[in-house]
């Protein structure tokens, strides 16, 4: 298979080592890029360790779409074992990293060991440094990408993390380019545990591809396709913001820590009161519906938001004002903390504050008890210290009745969506391969617009197949899955992009199969590492179950947990995995991973 420049770069950190290895043909076959080679390499790599040791890697891995002049195709996946949840982590990143990593010759690279001191990595084609990063410790992440710029030159690529991840907040997340963030469930904390400081890039080779001809002429019509799509005017005005609404109306937004789904003072957050404060936009490379609107925060600074850190900043804290929520964005683009678990641990403080399980108060609206609450995460002092792990070990901590609702899955947060009264994305949150993230399986928008309060197996059919396109195919082509998703550019696309990348036609089965293969390596991985794995764990937050919503016309409706389960049995039936979630015997055989057989019958 072509379209890869076929090579990793390993850095080990502990000693300076650096190689330069090749990826095996029937790597790539197997596994294409980004997620599925990340996965493939922690399941051979990194077994029964500390997440925050010595022992645990972190991967940048790009995939055979990657920086091509194909529509939004400058996207990363960031992985390792995951110090929030315990199992496999990843987030996908836009950024200029990720251009230049295959410029310089890499689909991968993988750091492990520690450094003794703060160091940041400096890659320029073949030539690899390990830089000392005294001078940027302590420093946000924009002082960072600006110090890196200062000495590497403007076009760089940079990855770097703030204070949060160098003090090892759980849920602290790497940025690019002042507003570009990945990695959620704590990826910037490993990168803080192995005293990494930033990866910066520079590569001026040529990315390889079988048919260059063909992908620049299905290129730049592709472009001109997205740009024609009706919806392509709104989404330039609105980008991600523009859900926000259709959630309110549909009581799906989450709301005073996910007890209600809609909010009274929507309209001064949704993406009208986006517009009229915006004052620019941007996002990531070689896209060109770029979706990160900035505003002016209330302190006067620019600030780059999305649906998910409105939802979260904004209704699930009582917060009624945009450019307030804005102040708390910029403080966790800065420090480096992902918005959504940052939302969910001020929201559950606020309610265990109202509840009087904790001494401090901090009351739904707070701004500067935010601010402060913030200040103390990342220096993980006061309120910090009981935090900064999440709301699961939070909850462990403040005790009572909070176990229900800490809302997340497997120990990460839940994304901004109230799942009520929507069975299908609490399947979608329990099943998702990283924890209560949104990205693997959206169904929330199709759920809504067709039967809504049913537990069908159709409902189930639907999450795997969305989990098999977004969560398999894109994540390890790796492009961004928005111009798909958002204005209906065409899927049929991809697998010609494909084609023309890397000689190799695959068809709607192997497609399919890729991602089976993906989530089964995934899912092992989890029970691997998890040695008091069970089905529980593909279980969302008991207050979903147990308290119903109390305003609204969806006032009364919770979700059944028998038939939630029922669903779940479904789910596994459809993916051959057991009545536990762990996949069968035979499934494994079929994916070819029959390796991994022999490893999960230790674990029964
Ligand atoms: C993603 C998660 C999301 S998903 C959002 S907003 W979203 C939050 N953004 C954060 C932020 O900003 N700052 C911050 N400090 N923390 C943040 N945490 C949250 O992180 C992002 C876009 C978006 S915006 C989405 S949906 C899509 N996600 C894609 C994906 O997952 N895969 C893919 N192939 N394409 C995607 N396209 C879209 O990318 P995580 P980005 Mg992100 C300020 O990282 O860990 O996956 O969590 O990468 O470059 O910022 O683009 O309404
Ligand atoms: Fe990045 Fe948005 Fe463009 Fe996707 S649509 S590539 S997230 S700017």
């Amino acid at each position: 298979m072509e379209g890869h420049a076929g090579k990793i770069l390993r850095i080990n950190l502990s000693d300076g080592g650096i190689a330069k290895e090749e990826i095996s043909e029937e790597m790539r076959t197997k596994f294409l890029g980004g997620r599925g080679f990340a996965a493939k390499i922690l399941w051979d790599e990194v077994r029964d360790v500390e997440p925050l040791s010595e022992e645990n890697k972190i991967i940048f891995s790009t995939g055979p779409l990657t920086g091509l002049p194909l529509p939004s195709s400058g996207k990363m996946v960031i992985a390792s074992k995951s110090p929030l949840t315990g199992g496999y982590g990843d987030g996908n990143i836009g950024t200029m990293a990720a251009l230049h990593l295959r410029r310089a010759g890499y689909d991968v690279l993988i750091v492990e060991g520690k450094s003794e001191a703060p160091c940041y990595i400096a890659i320029q084609d073949e030539e690899v440094r390990i830089i000392d990063a005294g001078d940027l410790w302590g420093r946000t992440t924009f002082e960072s990408q600006d110090r890196l710029e200062a000495e590497h030159g403007k076009s760089i690529g940079v990855l770097t993390i703030g204070p949060a991840g160098e003090n090892m907040v759980r849920f602290a997340n790497i940025i690019s380019q002042r507003g570009r963030a990945g990695g959620r469930p704590g990826m910037g904390a490993v990168m803080g545990s192995k005293n990494l400081k930033a990866v910066v890039v520079k590569g001026t080779g040529k990315i390889p591809a079988f048919d260059e001809q063909k992908l620049r002429e299905m290129g730049k019509a592709g472009y001109e396709e997205i740009k024609g799509k009706e919806n392509y005017d709104f989404w330039i005005r609105q980008g991600t913001l523009m859900v926000f609404e259709w959630c309110n109306e549909n009581s799906c937004l989450p709301t005073y820590n996910f007890r209600e789904g809609a909010f009274q003072f929507s309209k001064q957050l949704d993406g009208y009161a986006l517009e009229k404060l915006k004052v620019d936009r941007k996002g990531c490379p070689l896209c060109n519906m770029q979706c990160g609107n900035i505003i002016k925060d209330v302190e006067g600074e620019n600030t780059e938001l999305d649906y998910e850190n409105v939802g979260m900043l904004g209704p699930n804290l009582g917060m009624d004002d945009l450019a307030k929520v804005g102040v708390l964005n910029r403080m966790a683009d800065e420090y480096g903390l992902d918005t959504i678990s940052l939302g969910s641990c001020l929201g559950f403080l606020m309610e265990a504050s109202e509840k009087g399980l904790i001494d401090a108060r901090i009351k739904w609206g707070d701004l500067e008890g935010c601010k402060k609450v913030i200040e103390d995460i990342v220096k993980k002092r006061d309120l910090g210290e009981i935090i900064f792990e999440g709301v699961r070990k939070a909850s462990e901590r403040v005790g009572g009745e909070s176990r229900s609702w800490a809302m997340h899955v497997k120990g990460l947060e839940v994304s901004a969506y109230n799942c009520h009264a929507c069975p299908g994305m609490a399947l979608s949150f329990g099943t998702s391969p990283i924890g209560a993230h949104h990205k693997d399986a959206w169904v929330i928008s199709w759920e809504v617009s067709t039967d809504r309060f049913s537990y069908s197996k159709e409902k189930v059919e639907k999450v795997v197949e969305l989990q098999r396109l977004r969560g398999g195919l894109f994540e390890s082509m790796t492009t961004c899955r928005l111009p798909w998703i958002e204005v209906d550019f065409g899927i049929h696309w991809y697998p010609k992009f494909l084609q023309a990348a890397t000689g190799k036609e695959m068809s709607q089965e192997e497609l399919f199969d890729l991602g089976d293969r993906i989530y089964a390596l995934i899912r092992s991985y989890w029970v691997r590492e998890n040695r008091g794995w069970t089905r529980e764990m593909d279980c969302p937050p008991v207050r979903w179950f147990e308290e119903p919503l109390s305003q609204g016309n969806l006032k009364g409706q919770r979700l059944d947990r028998a038939r939630y389960d029922e669903m779940l049995s479904r789910y596994y039936e459809i993916r051959g995995w057991d009545e536990n979630g762990i996949p069968l015997k035979q499934t494994l055989d079929g994916l070819g991973l029959g390796d991994v057989v022999g490893v999960l019958s230790k674990h029964g």
